[in-house]
């Protein structure tokens, strides 16, 4: 089961708006006979992938697949039905899955057919995986993970300084990589402004894996001399903006290759969260990544978005002008919080990183 959670992950920040899902065909005598990741864009799906590799050896053999396989003709046949003519006799699934034409009907078909189902394995870590499907179909938005490097005094910047190297380049390449994994990442126009982010995944070989961008521009100041905009063409830059702003703007940046999408304005101008969420959960995103700052951290923990929080602690101190977390608050209201707990900790290169996640979504 646990290979099978491994071809998944593999899929994570390729396959959105579907999930991506994992699954490890073995023969009768327990002999892995194929292997199958959803493909790149959601189809197909793992499971017929594995069954077409093992061919006749998948008769009589056991499917372990880390998402409730699927019981409706969609864009692709069921899944199900792959696996009933394949004569699979076993399959062993720890998730169900919440899309209403799935939802149970997929372990139904199987047991209706005499195959086997076992579920209760691996349940959480399977979990993990699909939260992203899990967050987008149940709440209509992507599951939210805040990325956060913080110096050994707890702050996440200097004011007036600019990008400050808080954690060593082994952390940074586990950024990148978190951002391969996910479907999108975020950012506020202050920080877009102030750093002039690329945002890409930067591994070599991966630049493909690169995220859509997307950034909160109420007044649609981002230059089109940034970073962002001079490569949307290549990686896409979607913008969220109020309802406000000079039409030229628009019409640059639209011809520059970045989308924009208009949101309700509230509290004096800032847009509202809930509808940014929203939007992003129809585009079809389900694992947003967010990489800063400081006000819009503030504003996702005021309006409880934040399902996640993976902290890098490095051993250097800032001192004066420090900049907190979230606006004026410390990294505690997220790591002594009881509505969070702590998932994972691990030594990143010469930094500590600290995964902390909501209870419950
Ligand atoms: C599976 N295996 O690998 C994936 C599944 O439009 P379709 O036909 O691709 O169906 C999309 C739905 O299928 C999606 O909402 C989710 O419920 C499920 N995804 N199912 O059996 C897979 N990716
Ligand atoms: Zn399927």
């Amino acid at each position: 089961m646990m290979a099978a959670l491994r071809l998944a992950m593999r899929g994570l920040g390729r396959c959105w708006p579907n999930p991506a899902v994992g699954a490890l065909l073995l023969d009768k005598a327990g002999h892995v006979v194929g292997t199958g990741t959803t493909a790149d864009g959601g189809r197909p799906h793992a499971e017929t992938i594995a069954i077409s590799e093992a061919g006749a050896a998948a008769k009589g053999g056991t499917l372990y697949v880390s998402l409730e396989p699927c019981a409706h003709q969609g864009q692709t046949p069921p899944c199900t039905d792959a696996i009933i003519a394949a004569g699979i006799r076993r399959v062993v699934c720890p998730v169900s899955d919440p899309d209403i034409r799935v939802a149970g009907n997929g372990f139904q078909k199987l047991q209706d057919a005499d195959i086997e189902v076992t579920t209760d394995i691996l349940m959480n870590d399977a979990t993990g995986i699909a939260i992203g499907h899990i967050s987008r179909v149940t709440r209509g938005r992507p599951y939210l993970q805040l990325k956060l490097a913080v110096s050994a005094d707890g702050f996440i910047g200097r004011a007036g300084a600019g990008q400050v190297a808080i954690t060593g380049d082994v952390s940074l390449r586990y950024v990148h990589r978190m951002r391969a994994m996910s479907d999108a990442i975020l950012v506020g126009s202050g920080t877009a402004l102030a750093d002039d982010p690329d945002l890409r995944c930067r591994l070599p070989g991966c630049g493909d894996l690169s995220p859509v961008r997307v950034v909160l521009d109420s007044g649609l100041n981002l230059p089109q001399k940034s970073k962002l905009v001079k490569t949307a063409n290549e990686t896409p830059v979607w913008i969220f903006s109020g309802r406000d702003f000079n039409e030229n703007r628009l019409n640059d940046l639209s011809n520059l290759g970045v989308k924009i999408e208009p949101i309700e304005q509230i509290n004096g101008g800032k847009l509202d969260l809930n509808k940014v969420m929203t939007a992003l959960g129809q585009e079809g995103v389900t694992r947003l990544m967010v990489e800063g700052g400081s006000a819009l951290s503030g504003a996702l923990l005021d309006g409880e978005f934040i399902d996640e929080l993976v902290v890098f602690e490095g051993k250097m101190e800032i001192g004066k002008c420090g900049i907190l977390p979230f606006k004026d608050r410390k990294i505690d209201v997220i790591t002594r919080s009881p509505l969070y707990y702590l998932a994972e900790t691990r030594v990143v290169g010469g930094d500590r990183m600290r995964i902390f996640r909501k209870r419950r979504l």
